[in-house]
């Protein structure tokens, strides 16, 4: 095995910076059992390094989805470390053990997708740009089947007006190939971008649109599990004929806050409720609330603050509980019984 990287490959699947000499492949996949990494070329299992799998080392700092990692020259390989991330995707751990978990790494675009029928909901939007924001991503709302809705302007125009004027929001219809060249902005060569939203929103048909001539090949995207759940084949990174690539990566599913996001989304409201008569305003039936006063004027949408309020109390308790995690696990850094242990455990990998 000759040593370096083909460059030319790994542009395809996302690498942006100069030549290497090391062994460079891009992580796309992690599994209990290892990793699986692509070198541009191909999809390769790779295991990593020991000290990735010590029990006291900081989760974001294990190989990751997404991750360009220095494997060695062995066969199969080692991954040996982590290139310099240049964004980290994190949500709440569904587990007992760590509060964050990394989705993915190096993403450049999140597109975020809602239906512009029945699925419609500001709220979630929101809920995901809360997470996307501070990773270092950059959030693009898509508001899919406008080809079958009638108010399409007035919907965006009343999520425009709602969001941040840096977020973009683009009604699109998965379904047509000219919305490829809508989406251009977001799909230079060399850009990573990943797909969320709930079922049904169109990620599989937007994937499928902007594979173009090459969809055949994604029967194999995503397959179904005994139990039909969606399972990550080893098609979890898809370079795209523009290119561009696609993460597909089942952890962006189910977004969980990690009480550590800002929340200024709603910078406006927050500052409006400085405003209130009482500086302990419950902005409920207190006499002088700027806040009440804003939403009975229409200068507030009283939807938007209820889901203001909404995310800030789950924010809060998420933040009460990853302190209470990290306190737990600094504890845990302190020689115990487990200490000495260096055997893999199941939470590791
Ligand atoms: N007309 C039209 N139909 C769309 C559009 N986007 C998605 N659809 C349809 O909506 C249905 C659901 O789309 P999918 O792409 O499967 O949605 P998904 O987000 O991948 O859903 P999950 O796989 O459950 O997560 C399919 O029948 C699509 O053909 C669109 O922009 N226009
Ligand atoms: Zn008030």
């Amino acid at each position: 095995m000759s040593s370096g990287s083909d460059i030319e490959a790994l542009r395809r699947i996302g690498w942006r910076d100069g030549d290497s000499a090391a062994r460079v492949a891009r992580v796309v996949a992690q599994h209990r059992a290892g990793y699986e990494v692509h070198d541009g070329h191909a999809v390769i299992a790779a295991q990593p390094d020991g000290r990735f799998l010590k029990r006291r080392i900081d989760p974001a700092e294990r190989p990751a989805v997404g991750d360009f990692v220095v494997l060695d020259e062995a066969e199969p390989p080692t991954i040996e470390r982590i290139l310099p991330r240049r964004s980290t995707l994190t949500r709440a751990a569904a587990g007992e053990r760590y509060a964050r978990q990394i989705i993915a790494t190096n993403i450049d675009y999140v597109l975020v997708l809602t239906g512009l029928d029945g699925d419609f909901n500001p709220r979630r939007i929101e809920r995901y740009l809360l997470l996307i924001e501070g990773s270092g991503a950059q959030p693009v709302v898509l508001l899919t089947k406008a080809d079958r809705t009638e108010d399409v302007e007035a919907k965006c125009a009343a999520l425009r007006e709602r969001l941040p004027d840096t977020t973009p929001v683009h009604a699109i219809n998965a379904r047509d190939p000219a919305t490829i060249e809508q989406l251009s902005g977001y799909l230079r060569p060399g850009d990573t971008v990943v797909l969320v939203g709930s079922s049904g929103a169109g990620k599989s048909t937007l994937t499928n649109t902007l594979l173009g001539e090459s969809r055949m090949a994604t029967g194999a995207v995503r397959a179904s599990d005994s139990r039909g759940r969606h399972t990550t084949t080893h098609r979890a990174l898809l370079p795209l004929p523009g290119g561009a690539c696609l993460i597909d990566t089942p952890g962006m599913r189910e977004l969980k806050l990690t009480g550590e996001e800002s929340l200024d989304l709603f910078a406006d409201i927050e500052e409006l409720a400085l405003r209130c008569r009482f500086a302990d305003c419950a902005h409920e039936t207190e006499p002088g609330c700027a806040v009440q006063a804003a939403i009975a004027s229409g200068e507030l949408d009283a939807e938007r603050w209820r889901n203001y309020v909404k995310l800030k109390a789950e924010r809060e308790e998420q933040a009460a509980t990853l302190e209470a995690r990290l306190k737990q696990q600094g504890r845990a850094k302190t020689p115990g019984r487990r200490s000495g242990q260096r055997g893999r455990g199941r939470d590791d990998v």
